[in-house]
């Protein structure tokens, strides 16, 4: 999107694309400008540092960084920002997810890393995240984030009744 990106997604693979893309659906629902980089903490961890280090010079707000198994992008990435990150933990074959949750959750103190849940509803979530803190200081934004909010309740309630 614009060349002024608000918020930066990062994911250590391509492979992470698929539910990655809940987190950019949320960012056009909301209009938020962002830039989106396939990057790894272990396979290429001095790219991760430099972007990491940048990030803020070059105007972002806040990074979400989704990333699986021995899922070390978000910290690595935190270590070298005082920007907010996000860490989205992708769901993996081998262990569900879990092994994502515990690398980016458990971080040590000094170094926060906001966690989400495990898959899609963590990086849909993000999404909305990112915008939350973006409406701090942005008017319009709360005012999405308000709708957005009145939008899904209403359509909750439309739905509650269940014939059976
Ligand atoms: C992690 O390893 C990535 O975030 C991805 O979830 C996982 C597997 O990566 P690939 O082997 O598919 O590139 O770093």
């Amino acid at each position: 999107m614009s060349n002024k990106p608000q918020v930066l997604v990062v994911m250590g693979s391509r492979s992470d694309l698929p539910c990655m893309e809940k987190t950019i659906e949320m960012l056009k629902e909301f209009k938020i400008s962002y830039e989106v980089r396939a990057i790894s903490a272990h396979r290429t961890p001095q790219a991760v540092l430099k972007m990491a280090e940048q990030a803020k010079d070059n105007g972002v707000k806040v990074i979400i960084a989704g990333a699986g198994g021995a899922a070390h992008l978000a910290g690595v990435i935190a270590s070298s920002t005082t920007l907010p990150v996000i860490g989205v933990p992708i769901q993996t074959s081998a262990l569900g997810g879990m092994d994502s949750l515990l690398s980016i959750v458990q971080m040590p103190g000094g170094i926060p890393v906001a966690t989400t849940a495990i898959g899609n509803a963590g990086a849909k979530n993000a999404g909305i995240l990112a915008a939350q803190m973006i409406a701090l200081y942005d008017d319009e934004m709360a005012q999405r984030v308000a709708e957005f909010k009145q939008t899904q309740a209403e359509s909750v309630l439309r739905n509650a009744h269940i014939d059976i």
